[in-house]
C-alpha cells in the first residue's frame, strides 16, 4: 500500500497536489507537511505535520514512523526570492533534495521532485526549447534546479533510485497564490482584474513565457508517478508544456469577460529573469514516453480562473 509524504504541502502546488493524492490514495495515506501552519484548504482533509524540509533527523524519523513509501518534495525558494537570498536558495533547494535522495536509498522510496523552465538561460534556444539543449541558468533558483536534475540522474543511474521529475512552466491556479516567482504576474492579473478592474504588469507587454493551468500540472505529476518505470526514459526532468502567452495576450483574454479591465506595464528586475527563459517548450518526449497531454488552452484557463476567483473573492 502507498503511504505518501508531501513536503511543502501548503504552497501553490502542494495544496492541490495533496488534495488530488488524497482523493486517489485515501486521506489517511497522504501526510501533508510544511514549515508553515496548515493551509485552511487542507484542514480536515487528512494528517498534517509541521516539518522543516532541512531538518534531516525529523524527516527521517517521520518517514520511518509512518512507513512512508513515496515522497513529493515541493519545498523550495523560487526565482525571485532566490535572487534576494541566494545562500538560502542553495541551502534549502539542494539540502532538502540531497537528504531526501539519501533517505530514498535508505528506505527504498519513490520520489517526485519538481524542476522548472528556470534551468534554461539566455543561451538556450527560446522557441520550442528542446529537451536536450544548451543549459546555462543565470538565477540561483535555476542553478539549483539544474544541479538537482543532475543529482536525481546520478541517484537514478548509479544507485537505482526511482526518482522522477518534470520541468514545470509558470503555474496558474486560484486555490493558493504563488509566491516569489517570475511567472506570478499571470495569477496576480486575475486578482487585479476582479478586485480593481486594473493591473500593472511587472513584465513588459510582449514577454512570452510557457505557462500551465494547475489541473494540467497535477495531472502530469500524477501521471509521471504512476507509469511503469520502463516508460521513464529521461532521468533528468521532462520538458512539459501547455500554453504560451504574453501579458498583453492574457489581458486581452480577460477583457473579453471584463471589458473595462485596464492593463499597464512597469517592468522591474523580474524582466531580466523572464528574458532569460524560453518562450515556448518542446515537450514531445513527455508526450511520446508516457502519454502526457494538456487540456487547458488560454481561453479555458481564463474562464476557469475568473469563474472560481469570483466565487472565492465574494
Ligand atoms: C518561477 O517563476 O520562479 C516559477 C518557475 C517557473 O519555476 N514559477
Amino acid at each position: 500500500m502507498e503511504k505518501i509524504l508531501v513536503i511543502g504541502a501548503c504552497g501553490q502546488i502542494g495544496v492541490e497536489l495533496t488534495l488530488a493524492l488524497r482523493e486517489k490514495y485515501g486521506n489517511e495515506n497522504v501526510i501533508a507537511s510544511d514549515i508553515r501552519e496548515e493551509s485552511e484548504i487542507l484542514k480536515g482533509t487528512g494528517p498534517f505535520v509541521v516539518l522543516d524540509a532541512m531538518d534531516h533527523e525529523a524527516t527521517r524519523a517521520l518517514v520511518k514512523k509512518e512507513s512512508i513509501t513515496t515522497i513529493y518534495l515541493l519545498a523550495a525558494l523560487l526565482s525571485v526570492t532566490g535572487e534576494k537570498n541566494p545562500a538560502l536558495c542553495w541551502g534549502l533547494n539542494m539540502g532538502a533534495l540531497r537528504q531526501i535522495l539519501d533517505l530514498g536509498i535508505e528506505e527504498k522510496l519513490k520520489i517526485f521532485w519538481p524542476s522548472s523552465i528556470a534551468v534554461f538561460g539566455a543561451t538556450t534556444p527560446q522557441d520550442n526549447t528542446p529537451q536536450k539543449t544548451i543549459i546555462e541558468p543565470t538565477t540561483m533558483y535555476g542553478i539549483t534546479k539544474y544541479a538537482g536534475e543532475l543529482l536525481c540522474q546520478y541517484y537514478n543511474k548509479r544507485l537505482g533510485l526511482d526518482v522522477r521529475s518534470v520541468r514545470y512552466p509558470g503555474l496558474i491556479s486560484w486555490k493558493t497564490e504563488p509566491g516569489g516567482g517570475t511567472t506570478d504576474y499571470a495569477v496576480e492579473i486575475f486578482y487585479g482584474a476582479l478586485k480593481e478592474g486594473k493591473y500593472t504588469s511587472f513584465l513588459s507587454e510582449n514577454t512570452y513565457l510557457p505557462m500551465m493551468y494547475m489541473d494540467d500540472a497535477i495531472a502530469a505529476t500524477l501521471q509521471i508517478m504512476e507509469v511503469s518505470k520502463e516508460k521513464i526514459k529521461i532521468a533528468m526532468a521532462y520538458n512539459l508544456s501547455a500554453i504560451s502567452f504574453s501579458p498583453k495576450e492574457i489581458a486581452e483574454a480577460i477583457k473579453k469577460q471584463i471589458p473595462n479591465f485596464e492593463i499597464s506595464y512597469a517592468p522591474d528586475s523580474r524582466q531580466a529573469i523572464a528574458d532569460s527563459w524560453p518562450q515556448s517548450i518542446d515537450d514531445s518526449s513527455a508526450r511520446a514516453d508516457w502519454g502526457w497531454k494538456h487540456e487547458y488552452d488560454l481561453s479555458k484557463m481564463v474562464d476557469t480562473m475568473l469563474k472560481n476567483l469570483k466565487e472565492k473573492l465574494k
